[in-house]
């Protein structure tokens, strides 16, 4: 049998370092955009809008020197249904294990009760695991509310360093990443050196379709939707993806389709724009939409949907 450690291990230095990076932070701060700057490709979606990261993601960075594995985590929030309090949960179990907490704060902000609430989380869940802060969104300050910000975001928590970062601009960021690369431990690869995420592409490219609808539609829509894949095939280099979207109300339903089915159609063909690019191949891509009443409020149907805690199977 092969032993798939030796072949990801081959010939890589005595040094070699590995660990795992807890990406953490309310809503909206920009963890999921970090890491996809920080892998140099998209593999966690991103929006305006808060709570769009809804499960534990990898993203797997990989060099001759080291393995890296960034956590990606739903933003910490006061769950108001079942399918938050699984996000809370999912963002909370990644401190366990982890060699680095990476905090990621918006700086363009003032700090709120959320922030210190957050903070508070933390410090409790941390253990004597290293803190690193990251003001991030450094490009929206400006000479009024930097220096104001900056200090009021930094005595949050106690932290072994902090940096300023444009996570959408890339400023800062090799200063941060050379930062938690020297804290890594000597370890092996865990991941083949390809591998950038440990989420298959069925529930990536789910997650694209809902990246789409989240950018699309407002109110409770974007929050109310769920994205399975019924199929995925290739054939000469064309992919067919078939997928349901789920809502929780009929009325739901009408927004997505849309006039005339105008939504959907925009919606499936941003989705299919980008799904060609990461796939580098064309894409057929197939939607339905279906009511699934009240599933954030329902652990069975949330199971179904994917939202299952691992140490719960
Ligand atoms: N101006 C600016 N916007 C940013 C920066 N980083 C992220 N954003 C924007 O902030 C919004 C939220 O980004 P995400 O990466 O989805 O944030 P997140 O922390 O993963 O959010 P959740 O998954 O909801 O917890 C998006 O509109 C991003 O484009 C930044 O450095 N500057
Ligand atoms: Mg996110």
């Amino acid at each position: 049998m092969i032993n798939l450690d030796d072949v990801f291990n081959d010939n890589l230095p005595e040094d070699h370092r590995s660990g795992v990076v807890a990406v953490v932070g309310r809503p909206n701060v920009g963890k999921s955009t970090l890491i996809n700057r920080i892998i140099g490709q998209k593999i966690a979606i991103v929006s305006p809008k808060p709570q769009t990261t809804r499960k534990r993601q990898l993203g797997i960075y990989t060099s001759e020197q080291g393995q890296i594995l960034f956590i990606d985590t739903p933003g910490l929030h006061a769950p108001q249904h079942r399918l938050g309090e699984y996000m809370v949960k999912a963002a909370e179990t990644a401190f366990r294990d982890s060699d680095v907490i990476l905090l990621l704060l918006d700086v363009s902000e003032k700090p709120e009760a959320g922030d210190r609430h957050l903070a508070e989380t933390v410090a409790r869940l941390r253990g004597d695991t290293p803190v690193v802060v990251a003001l991030n969104k450094i490009d929206l300050l400006n000479d009024h509310n930097r220096a104001a910000n900056i200090a009021a975001h930094t005595a949050l928590i106690p932290h072994d360093a902090e940096f300023l970062i444009s996570a959408q601009e890339g400023t800062g960021v090799d200063d941060l990443f050379a930062y938690i690369v020297d804290k890594m431990p000597t370890g092996p690869r865990y991941y083949p050196s390809d591998q950038t995420s440990d989420m298959n592409m069925r529930f990536i490219a789910a997650e694209v379709v809902r990246e789409k609808i989240m950018l699309n539609t407002d109110k409770e829509i974007p929050y109310s939707v769920a994205v399975e894949i019924d199929g995925f095939s290739e054939k000469e280099n064309v992919n067919a993806i078939s997928a349901t979207i789920y809502v929780e109300r009929d009325t739901q339903k009408g927004i997505i389709i849309g006039k005339g089915g105008e939504m959907i159609k925009r919606i499936g063909s941003q989705a299919r724009a980008d799904l060609e690019d990461m796939l580098d191949g064309k894409v057929f891509l197939e939607l339905h939409v279906k009511v699934l009443k009240n599933w954030r409020s329902d652990e069975q149907l949330m199971k179904r949907l994917g939202y299952r805690l691992k140490d719960e199977d």
